[in-house]
């Protein structure tokens, strides 16, 4: 089982406390479909994609972007206990939506650009460690029932 410093629980709830999520989810996903144009793949439903721009205005991304960091606070309030809180998500993502669970590491990888973006010099390697050690967790949980 994954342990937390003090530390590390305290950097992370800072970030999520002060977290606006109608502005990082929306950009954290997005940049994901922008840059792995490969993950655009799963949101054909979702409209216009196009391009860039389109992507970064099309709002059920952008709504799809605040529910997947919603998503995430699952896990920051069940900090002991993330495999289990997400072994339903990570069965919709495997069995039903058929996500490729190489895709979270990558959404997690953007944001965590978008977040230190935001934050400039207080996103310290302290900080960064702490964030990408949750995320790498989130994405090990996530992957979790895929076999
Ligand atoms: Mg997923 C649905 C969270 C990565 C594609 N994702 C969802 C939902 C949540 C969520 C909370 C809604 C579930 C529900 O309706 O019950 N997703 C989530 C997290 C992460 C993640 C926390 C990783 C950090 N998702 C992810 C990636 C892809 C993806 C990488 C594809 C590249 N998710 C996806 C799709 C849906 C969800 C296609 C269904 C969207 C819809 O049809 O509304």
């Amino acid at each position: 089982m994954v342990k937390w410093s003090d530390k590390e629980r305290a950097i992370i709830s800072s970030i999520f406390a002060s977290l606006d999520y109608e502005d990082v989810g929306p950009k954290a996903l997005s940049r994901c479909l922008i840059v792995y144009p490969w993950t655009q793949r799963y949101f054909g439903a979702f409209g216009n994609l196009s391009n860039a721009a389109a992507i970064m205005g099309n709002p059920k991304i952008a709504a799809h972007g605040v529910k997947v960091l919603h998503g995430l606070d699952r896990a920051l309030k069940n900090m002991d206990n993330i495999v289990e809180t997400y072994a339903e998500l990570s069965i919709l993502h495997s069995e039903t939506l058929h996500v490729d669970p190489d895709n979270f590491k990558l959404l997690a990888d953007c944001l965590t650009i978008v977040i230190a973006a935001r934050m400039g010099s207080s996103f310290t390697p302290d900080t960064q460690l702490a964030f990408q050690k949750f995320l790498a967790v989130v994405v090990s949980a996530l992957g979790k029932q895929y076999c």
